[in-house]
């Protein structure tokens, strides 16, 4: 209440006195009538005191909105997150290349035994192992041409055969097996002509066995024969080793 007298008094004296600064000085007012007629304009007043602050204006209306800022500082690397779900196989990939062939093994040759052998001449001799020194084959030398015996080299199943010409007289022939005969072939000589005997066995036979062909019998049978174009062969070989 006291602060609006205040002002009311203040907004009423710079009126009276700008009415005296406005008028020139010397001017004539016209002079009220009544009992101050005739009255002569004093001095002006001295300028009056400024006035206190006045109050904060109202709220300005809102700016106008800024420019977008630039881009900010890339923020630290964020925790691992949880491992997904296992995804479904994929499709079967193309066959690889064949690899490379293999070194040859120690067992392939170990279990080969095999010979086939043949007469170069006639038997003459007989009840003694008929020798065969035509070699065809005897890579692993289990036949020894010098005895006319094949040895025992791997235990396990044999194959013999012998296929022989008879010429000029009978012959009968064994095929021996450690001293025991094994196997017989008999056949007749029939004059001018030439005969054929063979025979094949199967035999199992233990290191050291021995098997060879020998003329038997206590007369003259040892027709044998052979010559550039009419052979007598004796082959074997091993069929299967013994497992244990
Ligand atoms: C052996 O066989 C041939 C025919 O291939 C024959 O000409 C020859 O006379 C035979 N040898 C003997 C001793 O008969
Ligand atoms: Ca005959």
């Amino acid at each position: 209440m006291l602060l609006l007298q205040a002002v009311l008094l203040l907004l009423a004296l710079p009126s009276h006195g700008q009415d005296s600064t406005t008028e020139s000085p010397g001017v004539l007012i016209p002079a009220p009538k009544g009992a101050c007629a005739g009255w002569i304009a004093g001095i002006p007043g001295h300028p009056g005191h400024n006035g206190t602050p006045g109050r904060d204006g109202r709220d300005g209306t809102p700016g106008e909105k800024g420019e977008k800022g630039d881009a900010g500082l890339v923020g630290p690397k964020g925790d691992t997150g949880e491992t997904g779900v296992t995804g479904a196989e994929g499709p079967r990939g193309f066959p690889g290349s064949p690899g490379r062939k293999g070194e040859p093994g120690e067992g392939a040759y170990v279990y080969r035994s095999a010979f086939s052998v043949g007469l170069e001449g006639r038997v003459t001799i007989p009840n003694v192992p008929i020798r065969f020194t035509k070699i065809f084959y005897n890579q692993q030398n289990h036949y020894d041409s010098t005895t006319g015996k094949f040895r025992c080299n791997i235990p396990g199943l044999y194959y013999f055969s012998y296929h022989i010409t008879v010429y000029m007289k009978d012959v009968k022939v064994s095929l021996f097996k450690k001293d025991k005969a094994m196997l017989f072939t008999y056949d007749q000589y029939q004059d001018k002509n030439v005969d054929q005997a063979s025979g094949s066995v199967l035999l199992h036979l233990q290191v050291d066995d021995q098997v060879w062909l020998q003329v038997y019998g206590d007369g003259d049978h040892n027709g044998l024969y052979a010559d550039n174009v009419n052979d007598s062969i004796s082959t074997g070989f091993l069929l299967y080793h013994d497992t244990n």
